[in-house]
């Protein structure tokens, strides 16, 4: 007894981490079958001891499959996805290529698992960097109400996939030896030009939009505004790449709608918030950094400051595994979630 789970995207970044996360929560698993693309298939990975073959990703590939985490790329989702929910699966997709469709949840358990209710088959895992903002700002706008955001992130290359961990390495270890680099990949791989990410920053995370905004900032403003049920949420963003490998940071202001309330009473609401963990002791210097975040599934806050000019304002320094809560982890948990909501069954 159990459920059939198919992978989709298991040799990339975020694949591996979904194949672990698997392994390590109590999801009672009658059937995994690890999916690729046609280059990918072949290789071998091992789950709870037992070695899997992986094979390429084809519509009959979801004959009999009760949960599908999709996490190969938004055309991978496109094309696979509806055959999958075709055939009875229901799908959790890690891409941006549904996220923002009226009938498609966009779930972050924390904050709007009930939306799950509503499904038709497909359900959207945000991206990472607003997962973990939102995750932080609920309880927030839950106490308090909240009706701006303003957020400037720092994140990691494994956001971009694998491609982009073994360019910094590359590029720190060729320009420590003293020879010359040649980006490929960072900030858009499929864009004209590459910069060096070792020892630099990039003000730069996916294409640029019309408005002088990149994609990556568009998704953090629009998918805040969906999973939060607040379209009149007003929302900014600036998103940056740092030479992390994973573990995305953000300085985030709020601006929350009542009076009086101290960056204690903050700290208080978050140290019991579901999913946060409240790390804030500027005496002894404990803060967030994605060093000591990565490989946990947590979101952690600190440095939470009431602003010195408006009274309803404040500033939080949140960060979280980009791969677990971003990514793999959020993924299980709705998986989890549909379980418990009795939304899947174990045959
Ligand atoms: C990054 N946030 O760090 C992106 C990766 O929409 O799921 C996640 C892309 C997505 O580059």
């Amino acid at each position: 007894q159990g459920l059939n789970i198919a992978v989709i995207g298991a040799t990339g970044a975020v694949g591996k981490q979904m194949i672990k996360t698997l392994e390590s929560r109590n999801l009672p698993i009658k059937k995994l079958l690890l999916l690729s693309s046609a280059r990918s298939a072949g290789k071998k990975i091992t789950f709870k001891n037992k070695e899997y073959v992986v094979q390429e990703a084809k519509p009959e590939s979801f004959e009999g499959i009760d949960i599908a985490l999709f996490s190969a790329g938004g055309s991978v989702s496109k094309e696979l996805a509806p055959a999958a929910v075709e055939r009875g699966a229901i799908v959790i997709d890690n891409t941006s290529a549904f996220r923002m469709a009226a009938d498609v949840p966009l779930v972050v358990p924390e904050v709007n698992e009930q939306d799950l209710l509503k499904h038709n088959g497909i359900i959207a895992n945000p991206n990472c960097s607003t997962i973990q903002m939102v995750a932080a700002l609920e309880p927030l706008r839950k106490a308090y109400g909240i009706s701006k955001v303003v957020v400037s992130t720092y994140q990691a290359v494994s956001g971009a996939g694998a491609a982009a961990i073994a360019e910094l390495k590359e590029q720190a270890r060729d320009l420590l030896e003293g020879k010359e680099i040649e980006p490929k990949i960072l900030p858009v791989g499929s864009g004209e030009n590459h910069y060096q990410i070792a020892f630099n920053v990039i003000p730069q995370i996916d294409k640029f939009e019309d408005n002088g905004f990149t994609f990556e900032e568009m998704k953090m403003i629009n998918e805040t505004k969906k999973i939060m049920h607040m379209p009149e949420l007003s929302v900014g963003a600036t998103c940056v790449r740092l030479p992390v490998e994973t573990g995305h940071s953000e300085s985030v202001y709020v601006e929350i709608d009542k009076d009086g309330v101290s960056a204690g009473d903050i700290k208080e609401l978050l140290s019991e918030a579901p999913g946060v963990v409240l790390q804030d002791d500027p005496d002894n210097q404990v803060y967030p950094m994605p060093a000591t975040s990565v490989g946990r599934n947590e979101v952690f806050v600190g440095r939470i400051r009431k602003d010195l000019d408006e009274s309803k304002g404040f500033h939080l320094w949140i960060v979280s595994d980009n791969l677990l809560k971003g990514a793999a982890w959020n993924s299980v948990q709705i998986a989890e979630s549909l379980l418990k909501l009795k939304l899947v069954t174990i045959k």
